[in-house]
């Protein structure tokens, strides 16, 4: 999944694909590293952003997930916690919405329960307005990460399958970063194993640039290329169906090379 941010406040690229013509060109550069899903987004989650009014959201985004789904025939997922945000997309040609919150909305989930749409469900506590800063957290604010993630994101699964989304249409993201310090979202790629054994539905990884994977090579976002690698890779080892990345065409390289090495006889 390629990252297309039309956002002013990205942590890693915010304001570089603003325009309409940089945000189309953007998708075309995902599609063309080879990205299987688009995930348009029009509101960050860096900590301490704002809440983005619908209408705004709608405004960045609409055009370029019309772009994409009807023009490139892309697969888009959306990238919003706004049901008002998701429908309008969904109906533009989005097939699946990409939810940060973790159902904070419930009127998420009948959004794309009457579309059939996939639901990305990831896991969090509180918005991106309330988290104090990239990779803090308490160390007490889990008794045991991977088993409380998988619990309350378990809730949320249940929450969304009762307000008629198809089990089999979830998708399980552990949210890298999220209510999560350093440590914590350390130890959950770690384990990943742990979750992908415990959650029927396939999972999807997002640690591309992220801070927490500074702790080997402390440089800014754009400089993490190697360390998102090398996470991305871990992931998919680990049995990650997806991973949500902002550079596709080394990632897309990495992950080819890896599987011919373990090819035998090949
Ligand atoms: N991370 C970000 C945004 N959306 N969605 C899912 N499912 N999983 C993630 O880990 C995830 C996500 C944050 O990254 P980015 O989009 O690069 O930054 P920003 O939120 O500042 O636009």
């Amino acid at each position: 999944m390629g990252i297309c941010n039309v956002t002013p406040d990205s942590f890693s690229d915010g304001g570089r694909h603003l325009s309409p013509e940089a945000a189309r060109a953007r998708v075309d550069e995902l599609l063309a590293e080879g990205a299987d899903i688009v995930d348009v987004g029009g509101e960050s989650t860096r900590p301490g952003a704002p809440a983005v009014p619908a209408k705004e959201q709608l405004l960045r985004v609409l055009e370029v997930v019309r772009y994409a789904a009807k023009e490139r025939g892309a697969c888009v997922s959306i990238d919003t916690r706004s049901p008002e945000v998701a429908a309008a997309c969904l109906e533009a040609g989005a097939q699946e919405v990409n939810d940060v919150s973790c159902l904070a909305d419930e009127g998420l989930a009948k959004v794309v329960a009457q579309a059939g749409a996939a639901l990305v469900l990831m896991h969090a506590r509180g918005t991106q307005t309330e988290m104090a800063g990239f990779s803090q957290y308490p160390a007490e604010g889990y008794r045991d990460v991977v088993a409380d993630v998988i619990i309350e994101w378990t809730a949320a699964a249940e929450r969304a399958v009762a307000l008629g989304v198809a089990r089999e249409h979830l998708v399980m993201d552990p949210g890298f970063g999220f209510a999560k310090n350093a440590a914590q979202s350390l130890e959950l790629l770690r384990r990943l194993e742990e979750v992908v054994r415990a959650v029927p539905a396939p999972v999807m990884v997002g640690a591309s640039r992220k801070s927490f994977l500074t702790k080997a090579a402390p440089v800014p976002p754009a400089e993490r290329l190697g360390a998102s690698v090398a996470a991305a890779l871990f992931a998919v080892r680990a049995g990650a169906k997806l991973v949500r990345v902002h550079d596709v065409r080394a990632t897309r390289q990495a992950l080819a090379t890896d599987r011919l090495l373990h090819e035998r006889g090949g």
